[in-house]
């Protein structure tokens, strides 16, 4: 049968089942695939607040919350009543949050809308979430589960890892997360890259190693945006993701908890790396929630090649 109606009576693979397959630990799958949900949820609340753009008002006239806020408000009331997470830690809150009764086996970090200052250029912006089985405190190594991240694009696509690989799913009209790709697999070397930071306050050593690609013929992809930077590198199988330390921000601007962990996780599980520059990101200890640091994420080459230059 060619393409319509009649596919979806094809044994197709969701989100759900996938995990079921992979043997993703109960628990853990359920957490994973209401975290999906929510993303719908996020996803609807950031179109409304876009009809705005076209004309439309608040029709009570009330202060709107920021989306980044909204979005945040979404996720931790759903996680409330998941049963499976004790402690909500997010970039929108200053501290962590017990959500559940104590007794619940995961504490969930999230970036709750990533970009958002694109949203109104309407390019790709996404939700990033941390799972851990222990305190946060720590290294990502010791305390990670999974983590995913969903995309808000022409498409809505979620990438997750439960240390099993990495898969991508895309959501169809009737809101399911169909299987895309599975086991990701990144290759050792790619073709863009996607620089951080303003280039006058890179600096010497970083500024090197930007040139070295430059001159390796390195397309640039920067959207602004991390969720869909590291997609790109994600997707196209290649390429390097670049936030450096910055001679006003020597420690970078991306944070550890919440931006970083995650996506190192993910990349980790497709085959890349993810370093500060010297140090893998999952073995950096977690000091305090908001804590940045300097990042190179992407394929075994271009991060290995990092290191070379920034040792110089
Ligand atoms: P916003 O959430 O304020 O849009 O910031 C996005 C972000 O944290 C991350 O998604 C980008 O990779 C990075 O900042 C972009 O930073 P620059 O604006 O300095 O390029």
């Amino acid at each position: 049968m060619g393409e319509g109606i009649g596919d979806y009576t094809k044994n197709i693979v969701d989100l759900r089942r996938h995990m079921w397959m992979a043997g993703v630990e109960v628990e853990l799958r359920r957490l994973i695939w209401q975290i999906a949900v929510v993303g719908k949820y996020i996803s609807a609340n950031i179109h409304e607040a876009n009809r705005k753009l076209a004309g439309f008002k608040n029709i009570y006239g009330e202060d709107q919350l920021s989306l980044d806020r909204s979005s945040d408000e979404i996720l931790k009331n759903q996680l409330q009543f998941s049963g499976f997470v004790r402690e909500y830690a997010s970039e929108e809150q200053e501290t962590i949050i017990k959500i559940g009764t104590g007794s619940e086996k995961y504490i969930v970090t999230a970036d709750p809308l990533d970009g958002s200052s694109l949203v109104d250029t309407n390019l790709a912006i996404g939700t990033i979430i941390g799972i851990h089985k222990e305190s946060v405190f720590d290294t990502g190594k010791k305390t990670m589960a999974a983590a995913l991240y969903i995309t808000y694009g022409p498409l809505m696509t979620i990438v997750y890892s439960a240390g099993k690989g990495t898969h991508e799913f895309v959501l169809n009209r009737e809101g399911e997360y169909v299987l895309a790709q599975e086991n990701i697999s990144l290759q050792t070397k790619g073709s863009i890259f996607s620089p951080g930071g303003l280039r006058r306050e890179w600096l010497p050593e970083h500024r090197k190693f930007i040139e070295a690609l430059e001159k390796d013929g390195y397309k640039l992809r920067y959207s602004g945006g991390f969720v869909p930077d590291i997609n790109q590198v994600l997707i196209k199988k290649g390429g390097i993701f670049t936030y450096p330390a910055l001679t006003k921000a020597p420690r970078g601007k991306l944070r550890l908890l919440f931006e970083l962990q995650p996506m190192a996780f993910i990349i980790e599980q497709a085959g890349g790396q993810a370093t500060d520059g010297r140090t893998d990101i999952l073995s950096l200890k977690v000091e305090i929630l908001d804590q940045c640091s300097p990042v190179y994420i992407g394929s075994t080459t271009e991060v290995q090649m990092a290191h070379q230059f920034l040792a110089k």
